[in-house]
């Protein structure tokens, strides 16, 4: 029996579908007592860490924690939950840690590196571990704006360490207790391995082991080359748009710059939990849904969406974003939602991301007025589910004028020239699945999303949307240089090259397509194989 001490913070849906799908049985902690009585224990720390530690107290969970981690028993803890093990943490400062390892958490300084550090990194194990045995060439899913850095006070603890700008710690074992800065349950094949290796009770104690580190007269002896540093890989990410099609059916669709008939119907291109698990065979990083037309129905009413989702988290082990409808509504009988309730129903049916289009633009127009008061569907779920769980999906398209003097709004000057020879564009932002321009544009709402908290941009383009033309460099490249968290560039992919071009020219952190996935005509096997060839470091499944 597996005890998962889940205080209610976040969605931990994934983890205990990757237990189940293990052959496992979950028994939740509900009571300081449960803790004592538990065989092995898994703490997903979800959230900001002064939260987590907060739920700990409140629920008097922490002398019984503390005894259960003192006492050597099975334990394994995963992102706040590693970072819970050491003394405090700065995203915090005022809350104590359990304090089991010496040392604080320290946000990851954003000058130079995307912050969250989000993605497939590698681990560089630092002692013999059977956790890890035969897994040290794969990479895990991490997520997280907070770290701790491996040092001489911890150096009992360090298991593994992940590079990111300096090296991290990425996993702690003394005895039993073990705990991991990225997600098992959200690291496909590899992060299964790990997690059924806990779960099993096949590791051993670890053994005695040479502290890693060493002064630098010993270092110059060591026989060993030091490892090679670790390196966060770029994303390749299959969205799937989904929407009704006539016949009342959810279908996943595809549009031409977001025209998704053809002959009158709805384009169908397959079944979505289907697709979805071929995908994460293939070697997807991440999986999008995005409902396309959730702009005009309301999400809650939208059961077979929610299904879908339950469904492809039960099959589906790497992170599931969904899209569409997050907003304030009010339905036919006068009952009130808030974008908050809509997006709490998504992470419950197992979303770990949710994205937000329309709401975002006009959100940014409000804050340009009257700025931010907290009120945002932005602000509220990330404030609830942490910054990385909030995804701004912006549907922009180019707007070309003669020059900069013609329009308020900041343009580029484009290498393609528009139908009259218009050698400037602005990126206008629009609503509804591109059926409304407004006046923002993508930079601007970009930048006012990530100050308002959001964690990544997903950032596609109307002109090249099913093109099959190649990414919009310009677009990407102005994005990616005007916010620190990280960008999906999104649109036009068409053969395995332009991932290639994307990465290299713009430094976006992944690539999302569709079409040329959905129709079977680029394999994700093979633009993985040609970002490695270019050494654009990935995932190979
Ligand atoms: O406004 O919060 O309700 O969210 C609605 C969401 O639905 C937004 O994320 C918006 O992008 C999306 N959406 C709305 N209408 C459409 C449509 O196509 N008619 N799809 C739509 C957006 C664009 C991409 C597509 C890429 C890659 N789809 O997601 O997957 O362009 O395609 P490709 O590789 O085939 O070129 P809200």
């Amino acid at each position: 029996m597996i005890s998962l001490l889940d205080y209610g913070a976040g969605n931990v849906r994934s983890l205990r579908n990757a237990i189940t799908r293990l052959g496992y049985e979950v028994r939740d902690v509900r009571a300081p007592e449960d803790i004592l009585a538990a065989e092995r224990l898994l703490f997903p720390g979800v959230g900001a860490f002064g939260a987590a530690m907060a739920r700990l107290r409140d629920q008097g969970f922490v002398e019984p924690l503390l005894d259960y981690l003192r006492a050597d028993r099975p334990f394994l803890g995963i992102c706040i939950g590693l970072q819970c093990l050491f003394e405090g943490s700065d995203e915090s400062p005022e809350v104590a840690g359990l304090g089991l390892i010496p040392g604080r958490v320290a946000r990851f300084p954003s000058q130079a590196l995307s912050v969250p550090h989000m993605g497939w990194n590698g681990v560089r194990v630092c002692r013999d571990a059977e956790l890890f045995a035969g897994l040290t060439a794969d990479r895990f899913y991490f997520v997280h704006s907070y770290c701790a850095r491996p040092d001489a006070a911890n150096a009992d603890w360090l298991l593994a360490e992940t590079d990111y700008g300096d090296a991290f710690v990425s996993a702690v074992q003394h005895g039993q207790v073990i705990a991991v800065q990225f997600h098992p349950e959200k690291s496909g094949p590899a992060g299964l391995a790990f997690l059924q290796r806990f779960l099993t009770g096949t590791v051993a104690v670890a053994p005695a082991f040479a502290p890693r580190i060493l002064s630098a007269p010993e270092a110059a002896k060591t026989p060993h080359p030091p490892a090679p540093p670790t390196r966060l890989a770029k994303r390749v990410i299959a969205c799937l748009d989904v929407r009704s099609n006539d016949a009342g059916d959810l279908v996943v669709t595809k549009g031409d710059q977001y025209d998704v008939r053809e002959g009158g119907e709805v384009r169908n291109l397959g079944k979505p939990v289907e697709l979805a698990a071929r995908y994460y065979a293939e070697g997807a990083d991440e999986i999008t849904f995005l409902n396309i037309t959730a702009f005009r129905d309301f999400p809650l009413r939208d059961q077979p969406m929610l299904e879908v989702l339950r469904r492809t988290s039960e099959q589906v082990f790497v992170p599931l974003t969904i899209g569409g409808g997050i907003r304030a509504f009010t339905d036919a009988d006068g009952n009130s939602y808030s974008a908050l309730d809509i997006a709490d129903e998504y992470f419950r049916s197992g979303a770990d991301k949710i994205s937000i289009g329309s709401d975002a633009v006009y959100t940014v127009e409000q804050v340009r007025a009257r700025g931010a008061d907290g009120g945002s569907a932005i602000e509220q779920i990330a404030a609830r589910y942490g910054n990385q769980a909030v995804v701004i999906s912006v549907d922009p398209r180019r707007v070309y004028v003669s020059g900069p003097e013609a329009t308020e709004r900041p343009v580029i000057e484009t290498a393609h020239p528009g139908p009259n020879g218009e050698r400037f564009c602005w990126f206008q932002c629009t609503v509804s699945g591109g059926r409304e321009g407004r006046d923002v544009d993508a930079v601007e709402l970009a930048r006012t999303c990530e100050a308002l908290g959001a964690g990544e941009i997903l950032l596609n383009s109307i002109d090249r949307d099913g093109s099959g033309s190649g990414f919009d460099l310009e677009l990407v490249a102005a994005v990616r240089a005007a916010v620190r968290i990280p960008v999906i560039a999104s649109s036009g992919a068409g053969i395995p090259e332009h991932f290639v071009e994307v990465f290299t020219a713009t430094g976006a952190d992944a690539a999302l397509a569709a079409g040329i996935f959905h129709r079977r005509e680029v394999p994700i096997a093979d633009v993985k194989t040609a970002l490695a060839e270019a050494d654009i470091p990935v995932r190979i499944v």
